[in-house]
């Protein structure tokens, strides 16, 4: 019954929450990436000695043939959509990684015993001053997604998704990135005009980069690991959101940062699932998460009071997919369209955020209650885009 549109809300909530079903739920996601016909002669017809051929070896000025390794059509639907010369890291480093998923290095240590987390929805405090120095670390590490699941996560900083940046408008941002991980990585703020080509190259294991930016526009912005193959390092769990705040102050609202997360797994060993780069090319992901974790704010929901004002900076990280925001029982009064306080459009039920975009929603809660916020694109909704927003 849950599965047919429109389902009754009240099923859904109750199914979502139950253990039994959502192992059910991972479970056939496991089946399903190892019933996937002729996945690994695609990938090794890709990519001789098992490298990914997205990791182009291609340096500014050079071109590549890319016919040349145009595998053979093995009939998969995926194995005509690779683009080596995609150049998406504009500072490729000598060496391309060998991982067909993500349970590499660190990874899958001690994954049984990792715990799990609620992620904090709340926007953080403006720090004071300024100036805000970050100095992160690219790290391998297990999360814990719910009871049955431990994702084996490329990560900034040991956090899937990784820690929310808030700055304001004309402030500074000095951020490091060190690499810890064996293979290659680099960080892309959406939120910077800067030479990418610098900024955002890669770096190797135990080296860093630094870079500084000011941000010109308010807005929630995406920021992520743009290594090559810029796909799998996202979709890995390299991602997160960077919020900037106008200068002008915004009506006083209680304020939440959802990033959207889509999740293509890999039954890896014992619960434990990785992210598997052949699966991102079917663009049909196992789960869709707010914050990293299935339903996560249905167990712990965001909570209100009657008469705030609710603020929402909702980024979809994709790799793929907008998330179609919608809160049941409610109206957005605000949806701002471009940078806030600017281009505000009232009356709003649902907006699309695209992949790599990000969006600014208000909402004021007149009344007390479970008020669902979910991806209406319920397909995604149903794989753990949803949460409650209780207004008591
Ligand atoms: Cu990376």
């Amino acid at each position: 019954m849950a599965d047919q549109y429109p389902p009754l809300l009240s099923d859904l909530v109750s199914r979502l929450d139950s253990p039994s079903d959502r192992r059910t739920f991972i479970t056939r996601a496991g089946l399903l990436s190892l019933a996937i016909p002729g996945v690994g002669a695609a990938l090794s017809a890709c990519s001789p000695n098992g490298v990914l051929s997205d990791s182009t070896k291609a340096r500014p000025g050079e071109t590549h043939d890319t016919g040349a390794h145009t595998p053979p059509d093995t009939g998969a639907s995926h194995s005509r959509v690779h683009n080596s010369d995609s150049r998406l890291d504009s500072a490729v480093l000598k060496g391309e990684h060998r991982a067909a998923n993500s349970a590499t290095g660190s990874a899958t240590q001690g994954a049984s015993s990792v715990t799990y987390q609620r992620y904090a929805p709340e926007l953080p405090p403006l720090p004071p001053g300024g100036t805000q120095s970050l100095h992160w670390h690219a790290r391998e590490v297990p999360i814990r997604l719910s009871d049955d699941t431990v994702l084996a996560a490329w990560t900034f900083e040991g956090q899937f998704p990784a820690p929310i940046v808030h700055t304001r408008v004309g402030d500074t941002v000095e951020f490091t990135l060190t690499n810890d991980a064996d293979i290659p990585h680099s960080m892309d703020f959406h939120a910077a005009q800067i030479d990418p080509k610098n900024a955002f190259r890669s770096v190797a294991k135990g080296q860093s980069v630094t870079f500084t930016f000011k941000p010109k526009w308010a807005g929630a912005f995406m920021y992520h690991c743009g290594t090559a193959p810029v796909l799998m390092h996202i979709g890995a769990g390299m991602h997160g959101a960077i919020i900037v705040s106008p200068r002008e102050p915004m009506p006083a609202a209680k304020e939440f940062v959802l990033v959207q997360s889509e999740l293509y797994l890999d039954d890896v060993k014992g619960g434990t699932q990785a992210s598997n780069y052949q699966k991102m090319l079917t663009t049909s992901p196992d789960l869709v998460v707010f914050n990293g974790r299935p339903n996560q704010y249905i167990k712990d929901p965001i909570r209100v009071k009657v008469g705030d004002r609710v603020r929402f900076w909702v980024v979809s990280a994709g790799p793929q997919h907008p998330c179609n925001f919608h809160v049941v029982g409610e109206q957005f009064d605000t949806v701002y369209l471009g940078a806030p306080p600017n281009s505000a459009i009232r009356g709003v039920q649902t907006f699309a955020v695209p992949p790599g975009g990000g969006m600014c929603f208000e909402l004021v809660c007149d009344i007390a209650g479970e008020f669902p916020f979910v991806n209406h694109g319920f397909g995604h909704g149903q794989k753990g885009a949803i949460g409650i927003l209780q207004v008591e």
